[in-house]
């Protein structure tokens, strides 16, 4: 498959030229600016080396009958959508709005198939943003009052920190900066304390660092008095076993805990992360870098499953402009608005693919 260039005054222009060259399929590889205008690297999907040198391997007559078995199983399946698709147009169109926004299969399927017959596509719609206003729960604006312990937790680079910084400098903003104390627990990585520290000189307010080993409860025992603790806990992936020993930690101090969830993640991932951080033992959630994310669906989907309340929303890197009180409805709307961008959007003649795919 060998790229070919297009150099053009306008993108438009480009694309135009590369879709009547290399067909509808055709495959932008990438783009720059130059000085005539853009570039573009395209090639064609049929233009995909296919052959092998090695023969097809012989095959026996009961993986014969498998491969049979499989094809009449796909032709069935592209025969029972097409039923569907006459019988049920409108929740068909409706379960594919969905997935072309995000949501899960299964809560596309799940929607679809609890809507009400007969809806036009705008009613339908309207159905659905009712059905996920009414699903998705959410804290209220308030920050946890002083005397209260809150600590964030999360995977790496998720905006733990941040975030942290972002609510210490709200509550300092409400209840002055004497009713604040921040705690580091993470010892290991060179900077991840510094960063803290110099929230807290910058707010006024007082800081604790624990180590990862200590024992916390001694450490807790000696925080001021009627201060609202914000702890900030390191980060890790959903597999590691150090996820335990943290919530296990914190439990015994009766720290509440609120997960924070990048909106970036893939839906799968985003299942993992809760179930690994404590599931319905969460009091909540912040759903950031929702900036960045082009779906807002597979958070959404995610905090559904596990009926997770939302607690914030973080809509870039600024402390602590970027932080948001959790508006549901705002979510919503964005989430039924995008779509899946090309190439990973299905197309209606790809359904029949999925069929008996295990
Ligand atoms: N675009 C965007 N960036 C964010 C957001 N929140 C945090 N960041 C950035 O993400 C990066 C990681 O943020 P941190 O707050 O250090 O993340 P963390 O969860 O504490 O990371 P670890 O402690 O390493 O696990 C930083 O560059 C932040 O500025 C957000 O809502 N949007
Ligand atoms: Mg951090």
């Amino acid at each position: 498959m060998t790229p070919r260039r297009y150099v053009a005054a306008h993108a438009a222009e480009a694309l135009a030229r590369i879709r009547a060259e290399l067909g509808e399929d055709a495959v932008v590889l990438g783009s720059r600016a130059v000085p005539e205008g853009v570039e573009f690297l395209a090639s064609a999907y049929t233009d995909l080396a296919v052959e092998t040198q090695e023969p097809p391997p012989a095959r026996g007559l009961l993986e014969e009958l498998r491969e049979l078995r499989r094809l009449v199983g796909r032709q069935l399946g592209g025969l029972a959508f097409s039923q569907w698709k006459r019988r049920d147009p409108a929740r068909v169109l409706l379960a594919g709005t969905l997935l072309q926004a995000g949501f899960s299969p299964q809560l596309a399927r799940a929607l679809a198939a609890h809507s009400p017959r007969g809806l036009e596509e705008g009613e339908a719609l309207r159905w659905v943003r009712q059905v996920l206003l009414k699903n998705l729960a959410a804290l209220g604006d308030d920050l946890p009052r002083p005397g209260g312990r809150l600590a964030l937790v999360g995977p790496t680079g998720a905006g733990k920190t941040t975030t942290l910084a972002k609510l210490a400098a709200q509550a300092v903003a409400r209840w002055g900066p004497g009713a604040v104390c921040m705690v580091s627990v993470d010892d290991y990585r060179v900077g991840a304390r510094a960063q803290l520290v110099e929230y807290a000189q910058l707010l006024g307010c007082e800081f604790r660092a624990w180590d990862s080993g200590a024992d916390w409860r001694a450490a807790c025992a000696a925080l001021p008095q009627g201060t609202l603790v914000l702890i900030d806990v390191p980060g890790h992936a959903q597999h590691d076993e150090r996820i335990r020993l943290q919530h296990d930690k914190l439990a015994a101090l009766q720290v509440m805990r609120w997960l924070v969830l990048p909106a970036t993640l893939q839906g799968a991932v985003a299942d993992a992360v809760v179930h690994a951080f404590g599931g319905p033992e969460l009091a909540g959630c912040v759903l950031s870098k929702l900036d960045e994310a082009m779906l807002t669906a597979p958070a959404l989907d995610t905090l559904l499953r596990w009926r997770l309340p939302l607690a914030r929303l973080s809509l870039g890197q600024r402390v602590p402009e970027d932080l948001f009180p959790p508006r549901i409805s705002w979510l919503v709307e964005r989430a039924l608005r995008q779509r899946v961008a090309e190439p990973h959007r299905l197309r209606e003649d790809d359904m029949f693919l999925l069929e008996n795919v295990s």
